[in-house]
């Protein structure tokens, strides 16, 4: 894979609760990504950020018509836009790298790289998103995103899922906190979950190997989706919403390497959920920045 990359940052955080997502993409370019990315041999193009509402100047309360769903109309117009710069890019011929914003951006990803091809999705997080507006228990778009794209429940017939997303080629990896009734919807769902008890189980590169089998089983290309809280906390101390017992430092950087096996299968990617005002002197991003060279295939010995 040396196609071009073009980074496109979204500073979203209408999909969360907790403010201070939006400056991931500053954050995560400060943190050295332009040099990590030519370090793999390609061109790096900042594209800059798209144009997110910001809350100050918002209504200051969530729109009626939204339901319980926080702030899905300015969601549904950013994912938008952020669909037709991914297909334009794809389009191109260079690859699309999306730095969040918290994770509802990933209906905006998948909907681009959807455009021209069939896609599967390896989701990693320490959360499902496959809460609808009515089992979320905080109204957070950022936790419905994957329902949203695989048109779970009342997403069924939106546009978010006309992406046409198989569920049979959407893997999760590195559960570990799912809510009662969003713990339902993925087990119905065709799509497959590895929890960290499987990673204990297994260890984290066979299960990677897995999802990217699952991913890429008959389809043309395959996006990854890195919520930065699929690490432990005690890597990753800057995301909005921690979860004790996750990847490791070495962990995660074997599921990148092994993501960069893809080659030039891999369409897409996103690394999302950077908080740095919860971050520990930007070494939240720092790791992003080295997972993201790896995924694109910087190795130790090259
Ligand atoms: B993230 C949560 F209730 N499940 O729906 C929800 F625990 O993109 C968290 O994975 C969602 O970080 C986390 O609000 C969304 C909550
Ligand atoms: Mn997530
Ligand atoms: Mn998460
Ligand atoms: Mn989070």
């Amino acid at each position: 894979m040396s196609r071009n990359v073009r980074v496109v940052g979204v500073p979203m955080d209408l999909g969360a609760d907790r403010r201070g997502v939006d400056m991931g993409p500053s954050a995560i370019r400060y943190a050295g990504l332009a040099a990590a990315v030519e370090e793999t041999d390609r061109e790096c193009i900042d594209a800059g950020d798209l144009n997110v509402p910001r809350p100050e100047t918002r209504a200051s309360k969530p729109r009626p018509e939204d339901g319980r769903a926080k702030y899905l109309s300015e969601t549904r117009e950013v994912c938008a836009s952020l669909a037709d710069v991914v297909g334009d890019t794809l389009a191109a011929g260079e690859f699309p790298l999306v730095l969040g914003g918290d994770h509802s951006i990933a209906i905006g990803t998948v909907n681009g790289a959807a455009r021209a091809a069939d896609v599967g999705v390896v989701w990693f997080d320490a959360h499902g998103d496959f809460n609808t507006p009515s089992t979320s228990p905080s109204g957070n778009v950022h936790g419905m995103s994957l329902a949203a794209l695989l048109g779970v429940g009342e997403f069924a017939d939106t546009s978010w899922a006309a992406a046409g997303v198989d569920p049979e080629n959407v893997a999760l990896v590195g559960i570990r906190d799912l809510d009662p009734e969003e713990r339902v919807a993925v087990r119905e769902s065709p799509a497959t979950v590895y929890t960290m008890s499987d990673v204990d189980e297994r260890g984290l590169p066979a299960v990677v190997e897995d999802a990217l089998a699952i991913a890429g089983d008959g389809t043309d290309g395959v996006h990854v989706s890195l919520d930065m809280d699929f690490l432990d906390p005690n890597e990753a101390p800057g995301v909005g919403t921690p979860v004790r017992g996750g990847a490791t430092y070495r962990e995660a950087h074997a599921a990148m390497e092994r993501v960069a096996d893809l080659g030039d299968d891999l369409r897409t990617m996103e690394v999302v959920e950077v908080n740095p005002i919860l971050d520990s002197l930007n070494g939240t991003s720092e790791l992003a920045v080295e997972l993201v060279a790896s995924a694109l295939g910087k190795r130790i010995l090259r």
